[in-house]
């Protein structure tokens, strides 16, 4: 995999790129809508690619190994198959759906031991394992095993569990070189950076994860609930180290205007099951402000969801059409809100690259900022 800079914006530190993979070039800044369970929620797939038009989703080795499990995905030949999916697929490692899903884990330098949150039973992650999951998965890339720190965390703790963190990165890099890709094709790996909120240690891992000299890296602990500036304070500090010229993968970021924001600091890709899981609850993300569908003051506005919006869906439904199949309980109330919200957030990347390439990426995302902030 070899990542092009195409250019950085002057005015902030806004980069636009692209890098090649077995299921084509991913252009950058992205999203990556957010497929957990071999689907991504509320829209499938003929009108994913169609309307949304995303380079790459996003798929969970957490929730794959314990659905439909890795028997069934080789049998398949790869979740690509498996799904229809013929595009680029990351998977994240477990790293935090352990922790944030599962009961009863116990965490120790081997690995961490976790019990399903579907059915009780008793699994074991280990560097090695989840490094073989992916590889059965068929990812295009494939996610270190870390722990994602939670928030608040004491130092003593951020500080040992980054050592860990770092010890488990070694550990998939050896495994890698035994077990190669399953499907013929390249699956890349990234190293995560954590350290929880203290900028030292985020800048200690930053350099160790840059040591590891992967084609791409990613920034993981953010966004568990610290406030928006420490967010922003870490990924500053950690996009100084990480090199220039590898795409940098902030995990499980955010609201359009984190995602804006981190753009600004050099992030050049995103993931967030917030624009489908907000979708389902009724609330929409615009480029004037966010939406709650379900209020009253929506009966009837008979104007279009979106006017500006990518998708049929913005243009041909009313937000008075949406407030009745929400109230209604309708299926079809959370899928038109799901195809609107990830094409407004695919649309803010693809315009943000637009603006990065032309120049006026600094003003434009300044202005989009304060508009994001309503609510309608
Ligand atoms: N590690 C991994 N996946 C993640 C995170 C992390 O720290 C986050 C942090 N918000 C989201 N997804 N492996």
């Amino acid at each position: 995999m070899h990542f092009t800079l195409e250019h950085t914006d002057p005015a902030t530190r806004a980069r636009a790129g692209r890098f090649e993979t077995a299921h084509g070039t991913v252009h950058t800044p992205i999203f990556m809508p957010v497929g957990t369970v071999a689907s991504v929620k509320g829209i499938h797939q003929k009108e994913l690619r169609e309307e949304i038009d995303p380079d790459i989703i996003l798929g969970n080795t957490y929730h794959l190994f314990l659905r439909p499990g890795m028997e069934i995905l080789e049998a398949a030949g790869g979740l690509h198959a498996f799904m229809g999916w013929d595009r680029a697929i990351l998977t994240d490692s477990g790293g935090y759906q352990v922790y944030s899903l599962s009961a009863n884990r116990k965490i120790r330098e081997e690995g961490v031991k976790f019990k399903s949150h579907i059915d009780g039973s008793l699994h074991v992650f280990t560097p090695e394992r989840v490094m073989e999951l992916q590889r059965s998965i068929g990812a295009d890339i494939i996610m270190a095993f870390d722990e994602c720190t939670p928030y608040p965390c004491d130092y003593a703790y951020a500080e040992r569990s980054m050592h860990m963190t770092h010890r488990w990165l070694d550990r998939c890099i050896e495994h890698l070189k035994k077990a190669p890709p399953k499907y013929g094709y390249e699956q890349s790996f990234f190293p995560i950076v954590q350290g929880s909120v203290y900028p030292d240690l985020r800048r200690q891992s930053a350099e160790y994860i840059a040591g590891a000299d992967a084609v791409g890296n990613a920034i993981g602990g953010l966004s568990v609930g610290e406030p928006a500036e420490e967010l922003y304070a870490m990924a500053d500090e950690v996009c100084r180290i990480l090199p220039e010229d590898k795409p940098r993968y902030l995990m499980g970021v955010g609201t359009p205007i984190n995602i804006l924001e981190n753009i600004a600091l050099g992030v050049d890709m995103f993931d967030c099951v917030m624009p489908t899981r907000n979708a389902r609850n009724g609330m929409l993300f615009t480029s004037e402000g966010t939406i709650n569908i379900k209020n009253r003051k929506w009966a009837t506005d008979f104007s279009p969801l979106d006017p500006m919006g990518l998708t049929f869906a913005d243009r041909e439904y009313s937000r008075a059409y949406l407030r009745h199949l929400f109230a209604a309980n309708e299926y079809l109330g959370k899928q038109i809100a799901t195809l609107h919200n990830l094409g407004f957030y695919l649309w803010l990347v693809r315009e943000a690259r637009r603006r990065i390439l032309d120049g006026t990426f600094g003003p434009w995302k300044d202005k989009m900022v304060v508009q994001m902030d309503k609510r309608l």
